[in-house]
């Protein structure tokens, strides 16, 4: 511990923990992680769990087949100010989620700090249907879609600024990707490191590669969007979309370490954790291995 503290604390930055949606968040924060974050040498600001229940409404009917829209709009609305804030003063807004519709808030709140900034989305789903291409409705599969300004604009979510531009996205660890939004992949030349390419290159060299295509010169600031379900579900079974075939634990969090490692991450989700769906012991084990991805992003070399 020693020797992270003294790295840091020449120039303490500091993590503003911003909590939303469900009880994932919570439990991350209840296994100990602002804690573990202070012993990496991080001066943690911790907002507390916003539970959104002023902001949530029970009468949310659908628009389009779009699911609680201006429920999940508001909320993302908060957090976008919320993380646009810390960033603002400088500080490394950590959003725990929830789910990811989430990102909306947060990489909107970065944009507006950072314009320049590239995102690097590890999940097993791309999550850039729209309005029209989206079958279940569920807006945790719409996100990239609203702040790339793709597909019909839905005037519930007129507040998200189209500021992310396709160069600047990357994805790691698809391989469940709707057909609609392979077109829309392919249309707007956004590059994907599927499980394919990590099983057929190695994750080393896939994030190297990643990096390369957002952020060639390692100068642009980062934000990283980490849904635990591109994780393979024996490593985080405690997640609402699972999918065979996934990331192991050591390849998750060596993208962490190698997103650190450039000094340009700016800010950070963890979603879909959902302690709810899975017995005690599975949940426990999603929500150490979440811990673990923030702790190894934020720092926490092996060594
Ligand atoms: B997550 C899906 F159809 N693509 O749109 C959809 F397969 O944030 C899944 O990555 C979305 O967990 C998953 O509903 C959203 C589906
Ligand atoms: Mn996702
Ligand atoms: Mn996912
Ligand atoms: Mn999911």
């Amino acid at each position: 511990m020693a020797s992270s503290l003294s790295r840091f604390l020449p120039n303490p930055k500091s993590v503003a923990a911003k909590l939303g949606v469900d009880q994932g968040a919570m439990h991350l924060v209840e296994a100990g992680l602002p804690q573990q974050l202070t012993e990496l040498g991080w001066k943690v600001q911790f907002d507390g769990h916003l539970q959104f229940e002023d902001i949530w409404t029970e009468i949310d009917p659908p628009i389009g087949n779009l699911k609680n829209p201006r429920s999940v709009s508001r909320v993302c609305e908060h957090v976008s100010k919320v993380v646009g804030e810390h960033a603002k003063n400088g500080q490394l807004p950590l959003t725990l989620g929830g789910d990811h519709s989430l990102a909306m808030g947060s990489i909107s709140g970065t944009l507006e700090e950072y314009p320049d900034a590239c995102v690097v989305w590890v999940d097993a789903h791309a999550d850039i249907n729209t309005a029209e291409t989206t079958d279940s409705g569920n807006i945790h599969g719409m996100p990239l879609s609203f702040l790339l300004g793709i597909g019909a604009k839905v005037e519930e979510f007129s507040w998200v600024k189209p500021l992310l531009q396709p160069h600047l996205l990357v994805y790691i660890g698809l391989r469940d990707v709707d057909a609609g939004e392979r077109r829309i992949l392919r249309e707007h030349g956004i590059k994907a490191f599927s499980m394919h390419d990590v099983d057929k290159y190695g994750i080393g060299p896939v994030v190297e590669m990643a990096l390369d295509h957002v952020n060639p010169g390692r100068k642009r600031p980062i934000h990283m969007s980490f849904d635990v379900d591109g994780l393979d579900p024996s490593v985080t079974p405690s997640t609402g979309t699972p999918v065979h075939g996934g990331l192991t634990f050591r390849e998750g969090r060596y993208i962490c370490e190698a997103i650190y490692e450039t000094g340009c991450l700016v800010a950070l989700d963890i979603v879909e954790i959902n302690p709810a769906l899975v017995d005690d012991q599975a949940a426990k084990k999603t929500v150490e291995v979440g811990c673990a991805l923030v702790r190894s992003a934020l720092g926490e070399t092996l060594l």
